[in-house]
């Protein structure tokens, strides 16, 4: 066995353990997507095909977050930016899906893909090249988040999904529940990490055991986030087909 295996189950290697976890728990989770797809109405299938998608490309993430954690010690913060870039346009492609029927057009998906696209851009830049202008790369990155979670709530994505069917509505409700609570946690995280900390203050003194602890609330976030969101799709592919 590798020394890299027999690290990350360390039983005092919460970091390391968590990306080991996240990896079997998002394999897991696009194994029972993928072969749910057979059980699956035609209509439905692209989009638990998408919540596959979004936990098969976490899971191979997460693998990669694993080795560079134990390998580096630090943070795989470019790793994690690969995999949002990739999955969170995904989730807004499941927005798309689910209101297809009631009138969601390819503007409406683009509008989302862009604002995911913008929010995570700029909160990469503000994280690591323009770490200087942090706080003005993140009020544009939560500009777009909050735009998003707009469309979901009040705007376009809630009224065609209310017009969808109640289904569509109350699985809608829950998504936008994942978007303004389960997404919080990586702005949350961004402020943290700031210069300065949380509005100036200096929060914590030990910045490696702080930027730990941040890896484990995002990893558990990100199963919660990505496999949660995945399974209320599902749930509704079952309702909606006989
Ligand atoms: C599976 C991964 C998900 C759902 C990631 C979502 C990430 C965000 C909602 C990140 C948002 C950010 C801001 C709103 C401002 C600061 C910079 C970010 C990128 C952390």
């Amino acid at each position: 066995m590798s020394p890299f295996f027999l690290e990350a189950v360390a039983a005092d290697n919460y970091v390391a353990f968590t990306f080991f976890i996240g990896t079997m728990a998002m394999m897991a989770a696009s194994v029972f997507f993928f072969l749910e797809l057979n059980n699956t109405d035609k209509a439905w299938r692209t989009s638990v095909l998408v919540s596959g998608l979004i936990t098969f490309i976490a899971a191979v993430h997460y693998y990669y977050m694993r080795g560079y954690n134990l390998e580096t010690g630090d943070s795989p913060t470019f790793f994690r930016y690969v995999d949002w870039l990739l999955t969170v346009p995904l989730m807004c492609v499941e927005f798309y899906l689910i209101t297809k029927k009631s009138g969601g057009t390819i503007g409406l998906l683009w509008k989302l893909i862009f604002a995911s696209v913008v929010m995570l851009v700029t909160g990469y830049l503000g994280e690591t090249i323009l770490k200087e202008q942090s706080v003005l790369w993140g009020v544009i990155s939560g500009a777009a988040y909050f735009y998003i979670v707009y469309l979901v709530w009040f705007g376009e994505v809630a009224k065609l999904a209310t017009a969808a069917s109640p289904a569509v509505a109350k699985a809608n409700k829950t998504l936008g529940w994942f978007v303004l609570v389960g997404w919080a946690i990586y702005p949350l995280g961004y402020i943290l990490g700031t210069p300065g900390g949380l509005f100036g203050m200096v929060l914590v003194e030990d910045v490696a055991a702080a930027t730990g602890a941040m890896d484990i609330i995002y990893n558990i976030g990100d199963a919660v986030n990505k496999i949660g969101f995945g399974l209320v799709i599902y749930a509704l592919s079952r309702s909606e087909s006989k």
